[in-house]
């Protein structure tokens, strides 16, 4: 059970069936613990999504329910994708939304990685 209050994971979601390979998408990279794929309605010039492919709704329920190996996976996976995009020198933004303050649009846990031009200050 989730322990966000953002309800329980729902399979139909659009993310679980990019894994499922129901849908395609745009694969940037993937290995055991993630899929890396273009966002559909990018934001800044490097807009990719970076999901677990275990079943999390948030940041919280991922970092308490998932495995160590699972989380170490996931960041280590986010974090080398920036350093194979070349990303690292002129920067870039990691950013994870978590209920509807935040405006969650998919109900499976995700980063977004936004890079390729000046990307200003950070809203709140
Ligand atoms: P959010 O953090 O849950 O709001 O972000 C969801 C993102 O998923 C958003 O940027 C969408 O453009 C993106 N997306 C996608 O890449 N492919 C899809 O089929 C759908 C949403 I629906």
């Amino acid at each position: 059970m989730p322990v966000n209050g953002l309800g329980a994971y729902d399979d139909s979601n659009v993310f679980a069936k990019i894994l499922r390979g129901a849908i395609p998408c745009r694969k940037v990279f993937e290995n055991e613990w993630v899929l890396a794929f273009h966002d559909i309605n990018p934001q800044a010039p490097v807009h990719v999504l970076v999901i677990p492919k275990g079943k999390y709704v948030s940041l919280a329920d991922f970092t308490a329910a998932a495995s160590e190996a699972e989380i170490a996976g996931f960041f280590r996976a986010v974090g080398a994708l920036a350093n194979e995009l070349g990303l690292e020198a002129a920067g870039y933004r990691v950013l994870a939304n978590m209920g509807p303050d935040a405006g969650q649009e998919v109900p499976h846990f995700h980063v977004h990685l936004f890079a390729g031009h000046n990307l200003g200050p950070m809203l709140t």
